[in-house]
């Protein structure tokens, strides 16, 4: 899929983080933009941060309108992806539903429905008896602590291989001549007369007109490098499996209110998680509060599930900045760019991430969809607010 190329003392581009979207950003730059001198460093294996620990949910049923816009640009990219890829990347458009238990919910799902279907979304608000045809495994009575009033229905959403989709971008990065390199740990970012020239790593200094950090956890901690502190902080975020069952579940079942999310596998197992830990860390150890805690919730939506074993469980690290947008561009740093404070959204928003900073990248201009996602934002109060769209509370 991709070879062990000997490391060069420079490159145009580095890379940092080898995850979908430090691929997918390689892969466009070559593709579309010809720069192919570009360096792809991964501390550990590619696809082994955020991009191998998500829950491969893909929707683009935002609060806002900029993010909104964004992620429905990433839907349209991965439902072309296997054809881009040649590889099968296993898209499963099957439909999202968030519920709301509350009236401030239901309030919150028809504001998103609103502002999707003002964006070309395809998102509704939908109540009791249409939720018995499109999710007849929900329990919908009155018996539940907090019963079902409504919810987002989002036909477009679903499910992904998070895998195929790392290993798609690498393949096609690699065979255009971008070098990826494993177990390649950045250390330092050399940066002087406020230009960076190159990081130092595990294996030695590369030299890079341009360096791009494109971590999930570590974001903060490489732009420190770099002589920056960003507005992110680090939190855990776990997750787990079940045992397989026969398919009886053909909807991806969010609830912010019952802090769970829930889909089915191809393999047959309910891919279930929760909000981040409510702790900053960067411990990727899971936990049995957590699978409680997870445990009950998921009951009080499928009772009949009490009796599914769980298989394995995990965690991956997520940045929060502020208003639950990311920081995409150039910083005060000239050549030193982020994608990066992806809090519980980073995975869904790959390909399009990777299209734009290539983009960026290669004209030295920031593309309209992501110049919301700035990094002076702060400073101009002109910030993104997205918590209402996370799936989960924080
Ligand atoms: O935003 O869809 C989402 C999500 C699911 C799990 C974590 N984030």
């Amino acid at each position: 899929m991709w070879h062990d190329r000997p490391l060069k003392d420079g490159y145009d581009v580095v890379i940092i983080g080898g995850g979908a979207h430090g691929l997918a950003c390689a892969h466009y730059l070559a593709k579309e933009h010809g720069v192919t001198d570009v360096a792809v460093l991964d501390k550990s294996y590619i696809g082994s941060g955020g991009s191998g620990r998500n829950t491969a949910i893909v929707r683009s049923n935002y609060l806002t309108p900029e993010g909104v816009r964004f992620y429905d640009e990433s839907v349209k990219l991965y439902e072309q992806l296997a054809a881009e890829l040649e590889f099968n990347v296993m898209f499963s458009q099957r439909g999202h539903l968030t519920l709301a238990h509350t009236d401030g919910a239901v309030r919150t799902m028809r504001r998103r429905a609103e502002v999707n279907r003002l964006q070309g979304v395809d998102s509704r608000l939908v109540f009791p008896d249409e939720l018995a045809h499109i999710c007849p495994q929900l329990d919908l009575s009155e018996h539940p602590r907090y019963p079902i009033m409504a919810a987002l229905y989002h036909p477009p959403g679903g499910i992904i291989r998070h895998d195929a989709v790392v290993w798609g971008f690498a393949n096609h990065a690699d065979r255009r001549g971008v070098h990826i390199h494993q177990q390649t740990e950045v250390t330092g970012v050399d940066v002087r007369d406020g230009k960076v020239r190159g990081v130092e790593t595990s294996r030695g200094y590369v030299a890079a007109e341009t360096v791009l950090n494109a971590t999930a956890g570590w974001g903060s901690t490489i732009a420190a490098m770099a002589g920056l502190e960003l507005p992110i902080a680090t939190a855990p975020l776990q997750a787990c499996v079940t045992e397989p069952l026969k398919p009886f579940l053909d909807v991806v079942v969010v609830s912010g209110s019952l802090h769970v999310y829930v889909s089915q596998s191809s393999r047959g197992e309910l891919v279930m998680g929760a909000s981040v830990d409510p702790f900053g860390s960067y411990s990727m150890n899971s936990s049995l509060d957590f699978v409680e805690g997870l445990a009950g919730h998921v009951l009080e939506l499928f009772p009949f599930l009490s009796k599914v074993r769980i298989l394995r469980q995990w965690a991956g690290l997520c940045e929060m900045p502020p208003d639950f947008s990311p920081l995409m561009g150039f910083t005060p740093v000239e050549g030193f760019l982020l994608d990066v404070g992806w809090g519980t959204y980073g995975f869904k928003a790959s390909p399009i991430c990777g299209k734009t900073m290539a983009e960026l990248i290669a004209t030295n201009t920031t593309p309209d969809l992501i110049y919301p996602f700035r990094l002076s934002r702060f400073a101009e109060f002109d910030l993104v607010g997205e918590k209402g769209a996370a799936s989960v509370g924080h």
